[in-house]
């Protein structure tokens, strides 16, 4: 029997773990960040078994109310929203919580009241929860910069500021994904443990992939340099293969399989929506930052993701990001536009 394996096998780096290891990186810590985290993570488990308990507890069903971008609020969204806010703010560790169900941004009281601003989207892609498919909750996380004060201009903040982002996805299995700024870490959730294991540690994308992702029921609408790419990418001119067309329609599913697999995942501007669907603060931000952290870029069509400056919170932007050459190509069909080439 080899002993030595089997002690590799039980020696699981859980997300708390991984976590604590990096904050003893940081003598000055005072482990606010991993608490906060943490809070996170329960969440994130809570949200998991909800979701995987959906169909039989009848909790899928319209809650018959409106959300603020005027969605169908599904119960899930509504439950999923309760419960990351209420871990939010009860971690101590959080001043302002954007969240997409709700209006205004949450200041929290004084005295529960931290150092870290938390911009999340709940249960993204929620369209897809009656059909079972993959959805998800987004995280970004920033630094208040004078708790004593805080203010909107404190989330209003370029998403190159944030100091961590992540998502969850909720799918065949519970995958983590999180970033604090030194490259990219994905954990999965054992369910017989309730640990998030790490499971895809430093993920890199590749540098060129071989999927594109994208509504293409939109295309009538799309601007000339996102219908060039598009065009490209289904009969390439320079003998290269045509590309797979995978759309989910689920954001952190479609991401993560752009993060895994490579390729590029794009919801452009069109004529209807000419800031695109997706919002800045917790879906462009977040995504982008993780992009950029295994390697690949984010663009909005216009500059680099991560320097936009948001000047509300639900605010939405053109997106196209994933593998470096990719985005790369789509950056040069915009640039040659401003040329008028
Ligand atoms: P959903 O409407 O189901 O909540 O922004 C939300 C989102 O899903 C993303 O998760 C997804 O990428 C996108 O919208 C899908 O939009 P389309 O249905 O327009 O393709």
């Amino acid at each position: 029997m080899d002993h030595e394996a089997d002690a590799y096998r039980t020696d699981l780096m859980t997300i708390t773990r991984f976590v604590l290891n990096e904050q003893s990186k940081y003598p000055e810590s005072r482990g606010d960040f991993s608490i906060l985290l943490s809070h996170i993570v329960l969440g994130c488990k809570f949200v998991c078994t909800a979701v995987n308990k959906a169909g039989l507890a009848k909790l899928i069903g319209l809650a018959g109310e409106t959300n603020v971008q005027g969605e169908e609020q599904k119960k899930l969204d509504v439950l999923s929203n309760e419960v990351f806010v209420k871990a939010l703010v009860s971690s101590g560790r959080t001043c302002i919580l954007v969240s997409e169900e709700d209006e205004e941004a949450t200041f929290v009281e004084h005295s529960k009241r931290g150092r870290y601003c938390v911009v999340f989207d709940p249960l993204d892609g929620s369209s897809n929860i009656d059909c079972g498919v993959s959805i998800g909750t987004i995280f970004g996380i920033y630094m208040v910069k004078d708790d004593h004060d805080p203010t909107l201009d404190d989330v209003l903040q370029p998403g190159k500021h944030m100091l961590a982002a992540g998502y969850c996805m909720y799918g065949s299995s519970c995958t983590l994904v999180l970033s604090t700024g030194e490259g990219v870490n994905g954990f999965t959730l054992d369910p017989s443990l309730g640990e998030f294991i790490l499971t895809h540690p430093d993920i890199k994308i590749p540098k060129k992939g071989k999927i594109y992702s994208v509504n293409e029921g939109n295309a009538k609408n799309w601007d000339a340099p996102t219908a060039k790419y598009v065009e490209k990418c289904k009969f390439p001119k320079d003998g290269s293969s045509p590309k797979s067309l995978r759309y989910i329609g689920s954001m952190v599913a479609d991401v993560h399989r752009t993060l895994l697999y490579g390729g590029i995942f794009l919801y452009p501007a069109d004529k209807k929506s000419p800031n695109g669907k997706l919002r800045v603060l917790y879906e462009v931000f977040p995504m982008s930052f993780l992009m950029e952290q295994a390697g690949g870029q984010a663009f909005t069509g216009k500059q680099r993701a991560l320097e936009l400056i948001p000047e509300k919170i639900h605010e939405r932007s053109p997106i196209f990001l994933g593998s470096y050459d990719d985005v790369e190509e789509i950056k040069a069909l915009y640039a040659a536009e401003v040329k008028g080439e």
